[in-house]
């Protein structure tokens, strides 16, 4: 277990706080002589959901880790003796901390596939070997900050722009977005579930915008909520902190609390329940879109894999790294006419460069199962 603090190109405000510098985790796993990396997206503080990244770290090395031993016991040999099919079960005991699972299960998957020879994406059933660029921009310092970065994100190819909201910050940025670009760019906004359903009127003003969506205006456990929000909204709601799993989104779409559906790996628990997210919402006819928590090249790697999936069908959160990071630790994902390739190597096909590890690093630990 890794961590290093990578300073951002700008502090990253939202409803959920504000991140000036990204505590990454990372998992190396190392099974005989594979290695896999994941990982853990939490942030650094309890704001976006109740996961944080001290909170990871100890769980991962206290009560996790110590879970896999079952899987090695119990599964059929293929990396090492430890398979990501099984991982899932084998920490069923711990209840929540998704993120902490996720990172886990991925460094496995990923040392599983490198050894197969086979790239994530296909793993997954990827239809694309390329998907379009997303941004998202934080709360802006004025509205013509704001308005300026737009400007230099379409120039760059960015085709779709997510303003973060919160009261105070809603209309008045969608509007001024609207006036310079008109519908020159698809745009939605994200509430981190700053709202309420008394807001319910002054939300309905964003409806002349056109908004591809609005995401997760309530908290995360008021499904009731979001859907008598959705009968007074002609924009679409998306919800993001409410989906822990696929029988969340299955559960969310059935009571009405959303017609489109953000998945990230970390919150439900890894790529392999991500994909299962995504099954869920392609059967029920529900598009999907990946999120981004300001992943390295490491967790960007792995979500442009998900992202090239045939349900993902409304453009996600995935930017450049140079949109975060002066320097990340792969090689960096560039826009190409605005678009982001999906790595084709085995397993997330990324390789974290040894000597901004080493500068990045703030503490290493080693368990072992
Ligand atoms: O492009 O990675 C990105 C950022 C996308 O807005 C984004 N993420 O609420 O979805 C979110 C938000 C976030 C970032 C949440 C960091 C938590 C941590």
């Amino acid at each position: 277990m890794r961590r290093l603090r990578l300073p951002l190109v700008t502090p990253f405000r939202s409803a959920a706080g504000t991140e000036h510098d990204r505590d990454v985790l990372l998992v190396r796993l190392l099974a005989d002589d594979t290695v896999g990396w994941g990982e853990c997206v939490a942030p650094s503080a309890p704001h976006y959901t109740s996961e944080y990244v001290d909170g990871a770290s100890e769980v991962i090395r206290r009560f996790l880790v110590p879970c896999l031993g079952s899987v090695r016991r119990a599964a059929a040999p293929v990396a090492g003796d430890v398979t990501a099919d099984g991982v899932a079960a084998a920490l069923a005991p711990v209840r929540g901390h998704r993120m902490a699972k996720a990172a886990l299960e991925t460094a496995v998957l990923d040392a599983e596939l490198r050894l197969a020879g086979h790239s994530l994406a296909s793993h997954l059933g990827a239809v694309r070997d390329r998907v379009p660029a997303g941004v998202a921009l934080g709360i802006a310092p004025t509205l013509h900050d704001l308005v300026e970065d737009v400007a230099r994100c379409l120039d760059q190819g960015y085709g779709r722009v997510k303003l973060k909201i919160e009261p105070g910050w809603d209309i008045d940025p969608v509007r001024a977005v609207r006036e310079r670009f008109g519908d020159r760019v698809a745009l939605q906004v994200d509430g981190n579930g700053a709202y309420a359903l008394a807001d319910a009127q002054h939300l309905a003003r964003l409806d002349p915008f056109e908004l591809v969506m609005i995401e997760q205006p309530l908290v995360d456990d008021d499904l009731q909520g979001h859907a008598a929000l959705a009968t007074r909204l002609r924009t679409p709601i998306c919800l993001d902190e409410s989906i822990t799993s696929a029988r969340a989104a299955a559960t969310a779409i059935a009571l009405g609390a959303c017609t489109v559906v953000n998945v990230k790996a970390g919150r439900v628990g890894g790529y392999l329940e991500a994909r299962r997210v995504h099954d869920v919402c392609a059967a029920a006819g529900v598009p999907v879109w990946c999120g981004g928590m300001l992943e390295t090249g490491v967790g960007r790697a792995g979500n442009l894999a998900l992202a090239a999936m045939a349900n993902f069908t409304l453009v996600g959160d995935l930017s450049a790294s140079a949109r975060y990071y002066h320097r990340d630790l792969t090689a960096p994902f560039v826009l190409d006419g605005g678009f982001i390739a999906v790595p084709a190597g085995p397993g997330l096909g990324v390789e974290p460069r040894r000597e901004v590890l080493d500068e990045l690093t703030t503490a290493v630990q080693t368990v072992r199962v």
